[in-house]
């Protein structure tokens, strides 16, 4: 069944938007799989699948403002043409008073989606990686250096990275040695996310927060479909309760690395579902 090509609810013309959704479709470099580009898409498609009112916050979400843009072109240009597209599209929100929603595509379109704020808000990873290689497969863009593009732009102890198991030795020396603050994803299994959020919110204080959620910070048992999936990593619930608890400070966010060709549709369904949850929590703050 085909449902209409943009997300549930998300009627609201642009002018009256408070919330703007866009795809973003880049694949250009995947170390593992293929089928990020398709994201955009079965997310939008799973979005119908949901009730319009919101348990958690008791709202409906018929009566939030949204817009859902489509996807940006990004079909035959390179990373760096990518980012500076979506940059240049956020700043377009920004100077709108919107609240930008990215949709992966690959973790490289994060980078765009920052560089539109200014550099001294807080950037918050859930990713299972650490994405801080200098540059990978000789790309400064790859998706593999996301982090650390990001930490050009903004200031290192503005970062922060949850459900974190997996990267080089290298990229953990350099991240410690650039003093970014990470709780990886066995701290976060032993002490609970709770104190994770804890010692996060000590660290970023009251900044505004940008979120970024790589589908494979949580665990390939409840989204296979992530194009690099790493075992043991953190619940549904997990994201929920960080999402909330952020969601006074958040200013923008994206999801990515949903690789729809390698499941049953479950991880765009959550991948829908937690952009909905947001979407409540960040309304109803
Ligand atoms: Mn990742």
């Amino acid at each position: 069944m085909n449902f209409p090509n943009f997300f549930a609810d998300a009627e609201s013309d642009f002018n009256n938007a408070k919330f703007v959704l866009f795809g973003v479709p880049h694949e250009k470099t995947p170390s593992f799989r293929y089928g990020t580009g398709k994201a955009p898409k079965e997310i939008r498609q799973a979005s119908w699948n949901f009730e319009t009112y919101d348990l958690r916050t008791g709202i409906d979400l018929k009566d939030i403002q949204v817009h859902d843009y489509g996807n940006l072109d990004v079909d035959n240009i390179g990373s760096e043409e990518m980012v500076e597209k979506v940059k240049d599209f956020t700043s377009s929100l920004l100077a709108e008073n919107k609240f930008p929603i990215a949709i992966g595509g690959e973790h490289s379109i994060t980078l765009g989606v920052v560089k539109a704020f200014p550099n001294d808000i807080a950037v918050l990873f859930l990713d299972a990686h650490m994405d801080f290689r200098e540059r990978y497969e000789n790309d400064v863009n790859n998706h593999a250096c996301t982090m650390r593009r990001v930490a050009d732009h903004i200031k290192r102890k503005n970062i922060a990275v949850l459900g974190v198991r997996s990267a080089e030795k290298e990229e953990f020396d350099s991240v410690r040695e650039f003093g970014i603050f990470y709780c990886d994803a066995f701290s976060i299994q032993k002490a609970g996310v709770s104190e994770a959020i804890q010692k996060t919110k000590e660290h970023l204080k009251e900044k505004k927060i940008y979120l970024t959620l790589d589908i494979d910070v949580i665990d390939p048992a409840y989204a296979p479909g992530a194009s690099t999936p790493e075992p043991f990593g953190l619940t549904p619930f997990d994201i929920l309760e960080i999402i909330e608890a952020f969601s006074p400070q958040l200013i923008g966010f994206d999801i990515v690395e949903v690789c729809p060709p390698y499941d049953n549709g479950e991880t765009a369904l959550l991948a829908a579902k937690l952009l909905r949850s947001l979407i409540g929590a960040v309304w109803s703050r």
